[in-house]
């Protein structure tokens, strides 16, 4: 198997092949450095961690992750607990993707198949054959061909897969641009909730996340178009702090260690294969991180596949490869629904009218057990396979 990025997607799925005997390579364009050390999504479904622990990597996980048992949904005036145990017996982690990417390194360095970082001019051949190759240049810039009897275009929404596999089929592209972005900082301070804060407000939406208990994650709703040199750290703190209040409560200021602003965007690509290349996570997909899909839908994508890749390899039966597409993207369009849904809730976006609707969906969900038990298991993550 040839699997072409070291995101968590490409990772995990080396790692699931491992461990049923299948030799996987790992090709990664940038450095393990680079790779470990990009800040992204920050909370895990109870099915994602339940499969890094069965890849025997939820060791640290389990040590240094916070389980929560649900989240607060706020508009002024108003701060309301969501108990996902009692609504659907599921809770969520928050452990950062960068742990979880450093472990799964960690375990393939260890005792893994080969693992290249800094390689180059990645290029799949052949992918309609029984016998496809991957040309690449290594890190010391010497040409390589990777024979392989089957490709994962595992290297994001910027990867090289995408394009040949819509090249090559009479797929379909959905994309959806929302007219805002996230200013995101990670700062040295101790959370000031237990659990994460999901804010609307007039002024635009604010979320309050966290990575441990000494590192706070938060966010707020800015425009696409703003610049991070105009945003210093105390107009983001005020933005946050205007955003989030609720009365008896202040938020907890410090040092901030990273910023940047995030485009948002919902994007489906179907079909998820072309003959014998397979696409899985972010190089198939994008969801606005509203509803933190995005880390564990990749890991629902490498699940599926991985048993149809077993199946076709060590027992040469067709049938799960055949409708890995169709199984992936039905979850794929539930995730986009669900994110697309809390992001059209939460930020600040149209007239009054809009923002009455949204208060009005938010209300029901804070007083309907039905209209949060849709919420809860949507975003503790429904069955891999629906
Ligand atoms: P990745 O992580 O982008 O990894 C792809 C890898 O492929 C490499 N690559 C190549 N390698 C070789 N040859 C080439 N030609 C290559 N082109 C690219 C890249 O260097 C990279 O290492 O995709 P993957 O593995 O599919 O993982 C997807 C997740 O990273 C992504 O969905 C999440 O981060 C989304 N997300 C969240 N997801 C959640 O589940 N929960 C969250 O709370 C959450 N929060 C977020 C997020 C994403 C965010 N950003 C930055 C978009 C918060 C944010 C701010
Ligand atoms: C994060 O902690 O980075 C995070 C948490 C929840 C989200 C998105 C991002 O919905």
């Amino acid at each position: 198997m040839g699997i072409i990025g070291a995101g968590p997607a490409g990772l995990l799925l080396s790692r699931l092949l491992q461990l049923h005997g299948v030799d996987t390579v790992v090709l990664e364009s940038r450095s393990r450095d680079y790779v470990e050390a990009r800040v992204r999504a920050g909370i895990l479904e109870q099915h994602t961690v339940q499969t890094l622990r069965d890849v025997g990597v939820g060791e640290r996980l389990d040590r240094e992750g916070l389980p929560h048992d649900g989240i607060y949904l706020q508009h002024p005036g108003t701060r309301h607990h969501l108990n996902f145990e009692e609504l659907c017996g599921r809770k969520v982690w928050v452990y950062g993707q960068t742990e979880v990417v450093k472990d799964l390194i960690t375990a393939q360095l260890d005792d893994g198949p080969p693992l290249l970082f800094g390689v180059s001019h990645v290029t799949p051949e052949d992918v309609d054959g029984g016998a496809p190759r991957i040309r690449f240049t290594d890190a010391d810039g010497v040409a390589q061909v990777l024979e392989c009897d089957v490709v994962a275009g595992t290297d994001g929404f910027h990867g090289v897969s995408r394009p040949l596999v819509t090249a090559g089929t009479s797929g379909r592209l959905w994309e959806r641009t929302y007219p805002f972005a996230w200013l995101g900082i990670l700062a040295d301070v101790a959370p000031s909730a237990d659990e994460l804060v999901y804010a609307w407000h007039p002024e635009g939406f604010a979320l309050l996340s966290m990575r441990s208990p000494s590192v706070s994650r938060l966010y707020v709703q800015v425009d696409p178009a703003e610049k991070i040199e105009d945003w210093s750290d105390d107009r983001i703190w005020d933005a946050l702090s205007t955003r989030l209040a609720v009365d008896g409560w202040s938020l907890r200021t410090g040092p901030v260690t990273e910023k940047s602003i995030l485009p948002m965007r919902s994007f489906v690509s179907a079909p998820m294969r072309r003959g014998r290349l397979f696409l899985a996570g972010d190089a198939a997909h994008i969801v606005p991180p509203t509803g933190a899909k995005g880390l564990n839908l990749a890991v629902a994508d490498v699940t599926l596949l991985a048993q149809a890749l077993v199946r076709l390899l060590t027992e040469k039966q067709t049938d799960l490869v055949d409708t890995y597409s169709d199984k992936a993207l039905a979850r794929v369009w539930r995730c986009t629904h669900f994110s697309w849904w809390m992001t059209s809730m939460l930020h600040r976006h149209g007239d009054d009218f809009d923002a009455e609707l949204q208060l009005s969906q938010l209300r029901r969900v804070c007083s309907s057990e039905a209209a949060a038990r849709e919420l809860a298991e949507n975003y503790t993550g429904l069955a891999v396979d629906l």
